[in-house]
């Protein structure tokens, strides 16, 4: 199905020549020797896992397997350049606070615990016993465990992870937030509770197979590049893709395989056979539409079209779904979606065509309101015609992180279930506590109200991820201590309170040396295959400790004789953590040897099999309302996104490539005719002003781009407008930011003279 394309059109592909470019300038600047030893080990055997995103590796090993935003992951944490002494001891924390996270991160690998102590200006050096019995000290010292928060950013390992909650809980706390919170929570909350587990039922094997593939809110091209290459090749062998996203992102138009030698002559795959630019937030009315239409194609065609078998035997709920959906007027479909009727019906029609049918998805649907009934809309289109727990079809939500999936299977969770907390408790002999925990955004409010008084984080950047950039920064002040285990300096420890002390850690592609020789971690990716990483690199500074060994470290300080973990015999051979954590997290029998196949394992799933560990033990099909069209007149709803030279908060580059942007984070995506109708001119100086019940927040100095996107939405980068999105702004069951839907005003930049 490839098309030829001239020169001109393949610069406007995602991948090809830009993208070879782009990588092999990030290898460069870990020097040209260093950069293609460690892009070589990238997701091989052998090799470390890419601390890029969570899309799994190919099977048949050999090729080259990562892309440019991996690339610039590895090159990112493999820099030359070292944040050191000199450079904090002439630089405030408040000259620090100054510069933008570009800057920070720019700074270079930390070499070297630091501490800003209480009521100095700087960032000093302590060692690590010092730092751990200050850590120690300040947790003992705390009324209730519950004023301690443990916060996990998705790319530590599930041997870090296991031991991090651990910690907490035998502290005596489930405070355990983490970026998942922030993330994919829609998705297993809507999973969870619709088919009985909360991730998804696909493998690769099953994407290669599908008859059609339905990308849903999710830009492979800037966040999943190697995602592309198995689309593209699912399109060469005929299957049909549907793409859902207001903006017309250029990965799902087409793409040029970086490393495909047709692409070099010039060619490029045409991805979705289908492009709904739906409205943001439009996807309920918008899914509604198209399975309205799958009931009408099943009424012309009675029998045929519906999986009747399936539903009669393996679900609960359709005749609920059927009545909704009749009771839905298209016009209403039409005009919340911004879809004409005779597109859904097209999508419909691709969709019972296909013998298989696969829906990927990620933040376009989990950061809204209506986060956990957009997912659960999207498995009714499945569940209609039997798509799960069968070859070549099933749910896919495509996660960020690259061990987001794996810290949750290890037990990173505010909300654990008793069964778990059970075998944990028995394994380590200990009550752990049963009361759930503060999530990301209750940590933030606790914080706020005084609740926390000390604050540590298993790596990411808290404060710059999370809404309310302001409020959120001044809640952080309030904590005493701020522990950030960490590989470059970031916001979130220079806003602690009273003390901060960030402790830096081995990265990813790093050789991890411990008492029982040369260390492996593991990971699982997004189709729930765990798999070995083994950094070869040599470490950015001899101080650093690896973070299974920095956890282990705190915990024995803090808990002393209240533990009777073997904390620091744990860390010198990670299989012993391995073998703890077999006997605590089912399905990883016999871990420490599967953890060495060349490919991994995969975990077992019920769905997988349709077995559904749901209480009736059906898969439920939910009647969601469409949610109501409250945006006030003249105003716009605007959604956060990311470009591809970014890592979540670690900004890399200022261009956006593949929107053909250049330079500029700071603006503001609005539709030309939205721009006219407001008086104002393509590139002029506005201020964005969110409405949230009765408050606003104002972010200045952004600029207006006309593109291509569905009338009353905007769009702007994350993390530059977190400013606007309110704390309280919260899907509903899932908690997670409303990162996608926010209502904004944009007017011309205010004279602040
Ligand atoms: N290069 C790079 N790679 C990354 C990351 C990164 O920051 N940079 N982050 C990683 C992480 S943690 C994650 S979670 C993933 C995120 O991966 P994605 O979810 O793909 O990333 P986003 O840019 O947040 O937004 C996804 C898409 O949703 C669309 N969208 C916005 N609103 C709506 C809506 O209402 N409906 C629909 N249907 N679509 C909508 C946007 O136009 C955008 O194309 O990527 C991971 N990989
Ligand atoms: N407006 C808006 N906000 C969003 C989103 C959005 O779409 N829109 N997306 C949300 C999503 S999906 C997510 S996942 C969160 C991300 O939230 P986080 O996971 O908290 O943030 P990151 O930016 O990924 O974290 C970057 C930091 O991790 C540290 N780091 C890097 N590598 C390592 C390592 O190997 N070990 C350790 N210990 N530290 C390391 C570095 O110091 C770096 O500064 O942001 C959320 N925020
Ligand atoms: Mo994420």
């Amino acid at each position: 199905m490839a098309d030829a394309d001239g020169p001109r059109d393949l610069e406007a592909a995602a991948g090809g020549f830009s993208a070879i470019g782009s990588t092999l300038h990030s290898a460069a600047r870990m020097g040209a020797r260093r950069g293609l030893q460690a892009l070589s080990r990238v997701n091989q055997p052998g090799g470390f896992d890419c601390p890029g995103c969570a899309w799994p590796e190919a099977r048949e090993h050999g090729a080259i397997e990562f892309c440019e935003n991996g690339a610039k992951a590895v090159a990112h944490e493999g820099t030359r350049r070292r944040l050191g002494r000199d450079l904090l001891a002439r630089t405030s924390v408040r000259e620090l606070l100054a510069h933008d996270d570009h800057w920070l991160e720019a700074q270079g690998r930390l070499v070297e615990p630091i501490v800003r102590r209480a009521g100095a200006t700087h960032f000093e050096p302590i060692g690590w016993d010092e730092a751990f019995a200050r850590v120690a000290a300040e947790l003992r010292d705390l009324d209730s465990p519950d004023q301690a928060v443990f916060y996990t950013s998705g790319r530590a390992s599930n041997e870090a992870a296991f031991l991090w909650q651990l910690f907490a809980r035998q502290l005596g706390t489930n405070n355990l937030p983490d970026c998942s919170n922030l993330c994919h929570e829609s998705s297993g909350e809507g999973l969870g509770e619709a088919i009985g587990v909360g991730k998804g039922t696909v493998s690769l094997e099953d994407i290669e197979r599908a008859g059609a593939i339905f990308v849903i809110g999710q830009n492979p091209g800037s966040n999943h590049p190697r995602m592309l290459t198995t689309l593209a090749a699912a399109k060469r062998r005929g299957a049909r893709i549907v793409a859902i996203n207001p903006l017309r992102e250029r990965g799902l138009v087409r793409f040029a395989h970086p490393q495909d030698p047709l692409a070099l002559l010039g060619r490029a795959t045409a991805i979705a056979d289908l492009y709904l630019q739906v409205r943001v937030g439009g996807d309920i009315a918008l899914l509604k539409g198209i399975m309205k239409e799958v009931l009408a194609a099943e009424a012309r065609d009675p029998g045929r079209v519906l999986d009747w078998r399936f539903l009669r035997e393996h679900t609960q709920g359709f005749e609920a779904l059927r009545a909704d959906l009749e009771a839905q007027r298209f016009e209403e479909l039409e005009s919340r979606s911004g879809i004409p009727r005779r597109a859904m019906r097209e999508a419909a029609e691709i969709y019972c065509a296909a013998d298989g049918s696969v829906a990927c998805w990620a933040m376009g649907i989990t950061q809204h309101e209506h986060g956990v009934a957009n997912v659960q809309e999207i498995l009714n289109l499945l569940l209609l015609r039997g798509n799960i727990g069968r070859p070549g079809a099933g749910p896919c939500p495509v996660r960020g992180h690259s061990n987001v999936q794996g810290d949750r299977t290890v037990g990173i969770t505010e909300r654990p279930g008793p069964a778990f907390l059970a075998r944990l408790g028995a394994e380590f002999d200990f009550e752990p506590p049963s009361a759930p925990g503060l999530d990301t955004v209750g940590a933030i409010g606790a914080l706020r109200d005084g609740g926390v008084r000390v604050f540590l984080a298993l790596g990411g950047n808290f404060a710059v991820a999370t809404p309310d950039t302001q409020a959120t920064a001044a809640a952080l002040g309030r904590c005493r201590l701020a522990v950030q285990i960490a590989t470059t300096l970031n916001r979130t420890p220079l806003l602690a309170g009273r003390d901060a002390l960030v402790l830096p850690c081995l990265a990813r592609s790093e050789r991890d040396l411990q008492m029982g020789g040369e260390q492996f971690v593991t990971v699982e990716d997004s189709m729930s295959v765990v798999h070995a990483s083994r950094g070869r690199l040599t470490p950015a500074s001899v101080a650093l400790r690896s973070e299974p060994a920095i956890v282990a470290g705190l915990a024995a300080a803090a808990l002393r004789e209240r533990s009777r973990v073997p904390w620091l015999a744990l860390v010198e051979d990670y299989d012993r953590i391995r073998e703890r954590i077999e006997r605590v997290i089912p399905g990883f029998e016999d871990f420490a040897r599967r953890a060495r196949a060349p490919s991994g394992f995969v975990l077992p799933s019920g769905a997988r099999v349709r077995r559904f560990e749901t209480p009736s033990g059906r898969a439920h099909f939910h009647v969601h309302p469409l949610p109501e069209d409250s945006l006030a007149p003249g105003r716009f709803l605007l959604t956060t996104i990311r470009s591809h030279d970014q890592f979540n908060t670690t900004v890399y580059g200022f261009d956006d490539r593949l929107r053909g942007l250049r330079g500029d984070r700071r603006v503001v995506l609005l539709h030309p005719d939205d721009l006219a109708a407001a008086g104002l001119r393509a590139g002029q100086g506005v201020d964005l002003t969110s409405h949230f019940r009765a408050e606003t927040r104002t972010l200045r100095g952004f600029s207006t781009v006309p593109y291509d996107l569905p009338r009353r939405c905007a769009a702007a980068y994350f993390p530059e407008a977190n400013g606007l999105v309110p704390v309280a702004s919260v899907a509903e069951r899932s908690r997670t930011p409303t990162y996608k839907s926010i209502e904004i005003s944009v007017t011309p930049a205010a004279n602040l003279e």
